[in-house]
């Protein structure tokens, strides 16, 4: 019997979808990463079950939803029955290793020193980092024995973004480096493995490595502006507006705040951003190097996604908050390696990040478990399946998702459903949500919420998004019997 594949999962923070030239960017260069998906499917809209990164790392490491597994914000720890991918793999008789933001515990020290708190994760091998370097870690302490300090350098006329560390010290760069020697030392193991290579990029602090960010400040008049239309967010849920004087829910007055940018600010952030791509897409390859080097790239199933989007200054904001557009829930997710894939495949399937465990599970050969509530992609990834067809909507939650946010507003608690044809967003506890139709408005720029030619649509979404929070709803604990 042939050896069960191995699994690396590699996830970046923050990086929306619209950002590897195999989704149409025509100004980053990824072909790393477009390989990757040549080899397997390319996704293109596959969305995040929360905008925000413990709630959403949560969900798609347990195939559960943030309800689901309680952990609906920053700074809550996940509860300890909850089963990881890596718990159940590891069970199963995989070998397990991460390294890099993991952020399923409170990360702010002293909740986290050198680590977050872990729960029973399956992980074997275990490299913490997060906020590099203001938070001691497995990469500062990887820094310090090399007697290396960490060091950013301004760009001039840019308050935004910085020139950062080199690639191969860079903390993306430490993260994959884990990866490549994690894959090295496992090459001939009869074990199969698992790798969570959590790449903390492109999230701010924008400081990509000076080789990756000069091209584009080369280039820096040919590079789009954001998307916003004066007064779009007179009509739209109040923390939009708030966001635009300040990021993150006013949680730093005046911090990235859109509406006092330039068009020269926005390029530039735009600029260190993709830079940040290119370096990803650069680090992903040396990974996928080492497998194809070490025999195992047709026996390992590559995947790659991330935990959410970034605004980047369209609809007028910076960075993410309390609202479900494309910019914010829309990642890439693509699957390739492994040679039981079917090549070539792009789908423009409804796909929620939940639907990642029970995939990979049904790739491992593993047997589910009731608690996992995603829908398995292994049929379309092997050609089994319509690419196209997947589900009927996907479905979003915010539950004050950021604590210290959104505070002077009271809070923010929405729920998103996003359909081929609509998104819709309920705002709980007030008289206010956003209605878009993307056949007339492709960018979600004009809130049909209270248009009286879209009420009777509106009803039959509100209904969809119902029915989404019940079935929802905690399939454990199991039935073990009629009564
Ligand atoms: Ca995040």
């Amino acid at each position: 019997m042939m050896k069960q594949p191995n699994i690396l999962w590699i996830c970046t923070d923050r990086q929306r979808w619209d950002t590897l030239g195999c989704f149409g960017n025509r100004f980053v260069t990824t072909p790393n990463l477009d390989a990757l998906a040549a080899s397997g499917t390319a996704f293109a809209c596959a969305f995040s079950q929360n905008p925000i990164c413990s709630p959403s790392r949560a969900s798609f490491m347990t195939g559960r939803y943030p309800r689901t597994t309680r952990l609906v914000r920053n700074g809550q720890q996940i509860p300890a029955d909850e089963n990881l991918i890596s718990r159940l793999l590891a069970n199963a008789g995989y070998y397990c290793g991460h390294a890099g933001k993991l952020h399923l515990a409170p990360g702010q020290p002293p909740r986290a020193i050198g680590s977050e708190r872990r729960h029973d994760d399956g992980f074997s091998v275990f490299d913490w980092s997060l906020h590099p370097p203001d938070i001691p870690s497995a990469y500062t302490a990887w820094l310090a024995e090399r007697g290396i300090q960490h060091k950013r350098e301004p760009v001039e006329g840019s308050p935004y973004i910085e020139f950062g560390m080199p690639p191969e010290t860079s903390n993306p760069g430490w993260t994959a480096q884990r990866a490549v020697d994690f894959a090295r030392t496992n090459a001939k193991s009869e074990r199969p493995w698992f790798f969570y290579c959590s790449i903390e990029a492109p999230h701010n602090p924008f400081d990509p490595p000076r080789e990756f960010l000069e091209p584009y400040l080369r280039r820096l008049d040919e590079i789009p502006l954001p998307r916003y239309t004066p007064g779009e967010l007179d009509n739209k849920p109040v923390f939009q507006s708030s966001d635009r004087t300040g990021a993150w829910g006013g949680t730093n007055s005046g911090y990235y705040a859109a509406e006092k940018m330039s068009t020269r600010d926005h390029r530039l952030i735009r600029a260190a951003y993709w830079a940040l791509i290119d370096h990803i897409d650069f680090e992903g390859g040396r990974i996928i190097a080492t497998l194809r080097e070490t025999g195992q790239l047709d026996n390992t199933l590559v995947l790659f996604m991330s935990d959410h989007g970034e605004m980047l200054g369209d609809h007028g904001i910076y960075f993410q908050g309390a609202y479900f557009y494309d910019e914010m829930i829309r990642v890439p997710l693509v699957f390739g390696g492994l040679n039981r894939l079917q090549p070539g495949i792009r789908s423009s399937a409804l796909v929620e990040l939940v639907d990642i465990v029970p995939t990979v599970l049904d790739a491992a050969g593993v047997a589910s478990y009731p608690g996992v509530q995603g829908k398995s992609l292994w049929p379309i990834l092997t050609g089994q399946a319509a690419p196209d067809q997947h589900r009927e909507d996907i479905y979003s939650e915010y539950y004050q998702s950021i604590p210290t946010g959104y505070k002077k507003l009271g809070g923010a608690y929405l729920t998103g459903l996003r359909s081929d044809r609509y998104l819709l967003t309920v705002v709980h506890g007030r008289d206010d949500g956003e209605l878009y139709d993307l056949a007339s408005d492709p960018p979600q720029t004009f809130n049909r919420w209270a248009d009286p030619q879209y009420q009777a649509v509106k009803i039959q979404l509100l209904k969809r998004l119902c029915d989404r929070m019940a079935d929802t709803i905690d399939p454990l604990p199991p039935t073990e019997a009629a009564y």
